[in-house]
């Protein structure tokens, strides 16, 4: 069918990862979904909701760790779901209207954490960072803004080298901008003032799903006493973890780790690791700077939906 396989080229550049950061993985899907209801020849209500739950179900299965991306998909389709509208074309301006809606959400909410997270940033500090994560370096920019003077060091962060994305983006913003391969971090560590990560998924627990190498970054961090911050919209949150499941890590091609790699090796490539709460010292979120412990009633009072099952 002509809309899903419109789907399938988000779906498919998501997996590939021209699509990076979990944030643009969310509006890129969000916008295909609007694509589709817009130029779906559906004729009535029900006919329109096979089509998005096909969408869905490609969208959500194009890479596992991303509970924005369901989330937010999960949310607009909610909203056709309880319209009284019976017609498509009404229906599909519903869909426009509740993506709208959400990425102009998302937005607000990544003004408020930058500018929440740009008051951590003390002049004189050197920032470390792991991966790219659009989150952080909009918050790094708004301390930019705001005349504060710092250095950032950056994790090239194997396999796919997404610090290299950050450290070009800081040397925009003019900063002072170091960038370090992944095993350096704990041998530098006593360099550091403040580490902030961006994140891919946050468990009822508090936990914090990131890039692979975060936890170790954390511990690191931990061991030389300088505050682990993690910076991230609250729609990160995870609600299936609330309900017993675990949040599954997706583990990537082994040519990403090395291309032409001997036959019958082993090439393990996770993509995400998780990051215990107890080495987190606040999640700046648009809701302020939280404790991981309390991010249950965060949630809850943000975005009460989001504990719906049936939603
Ligand atoms: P924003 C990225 O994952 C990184 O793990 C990054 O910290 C996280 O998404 C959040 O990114 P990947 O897509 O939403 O590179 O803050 O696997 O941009």
């Amino acid at each position: 069918m002509f809309l899903v396989n419109s789907v399938k080229n988000t779906v498919e550049e998501i997996q590939k990862m021209r699509i990076q950061g979990a944030s643009n993985v969310a509006i890129a899907a969000i916008k295909a979904i609007e694509k589709l209801a817009n130029e779906s020849h559906a004729t009535n209500k029900k006919e329109l909701l096979r089509e998005l739950y096909q969408a869905k179900q490609l969208l959500f299965e194009s890479r596992e760790t991303e509970p924005l991306m369901r989330n937010s998909i999960r949310w607009i389709i909610r909203q056709v779901e309880q319209s009284r509208k019976t017609e498509a074309r009404q229906l599909s301006t519903v869909v426009s209207r509740a993506s709208q809606r959400f990425l102009k959400n998302l937005q607000e909410s990544n003004e408020k954490i930058a500018e929440i997270g740009s008051k951590r940033i003390r002049n004189g500090s050197v920032i470390l960072t792991h991966c790219h994560s659009s989150v952080v370096t909009h918050m790094l920019a708004r301390a930019v803004e705001n005349k504060v003077v710092f250095e950032v060091m950056c994790t090239e962060t194997r396999p796919i080298f997404q610090g290299r994305k950050t450290a070009k983006e800081m040397l925009d913003l003019g900063l002072k901008t170091s960038f370090i391969v992944d095993s350096a971090a704990r041998f530098l560590m006593n360099k550091i003032d403040l580490v902030v990560v961006g994140a891919d998924a946050i468990t009822s627990e508090g936990n914090v799903v990131n890039k692979i190498g975060t936890s170790s970054v954390a511990l690191a961090a931990s061991e030389a006493r300088i505050p682990f911050y993690v910076v991230t919209e609250l729609l990160k949150f995870d609600p299936t973890t609330m309900y017993g499941d675990y949040e599954k890590i997706e583990e990537r091609a082994a040519n990403e780790v090395w291309e032409k790699a001997p036959k019958n090796l082993i090439i393990r490539n996770p993509a995400f690791d998780v990051t215990r709460r107890d080495f987190i010292h606040g999640i700046i979120c648009e809701e302020g700077i939280v404790s991981p412990h309390s991010i249950n009633e965060v949630v809850r009072r943000a975005y009460p939906w989001i504990f719906d099952q049936e939603c």
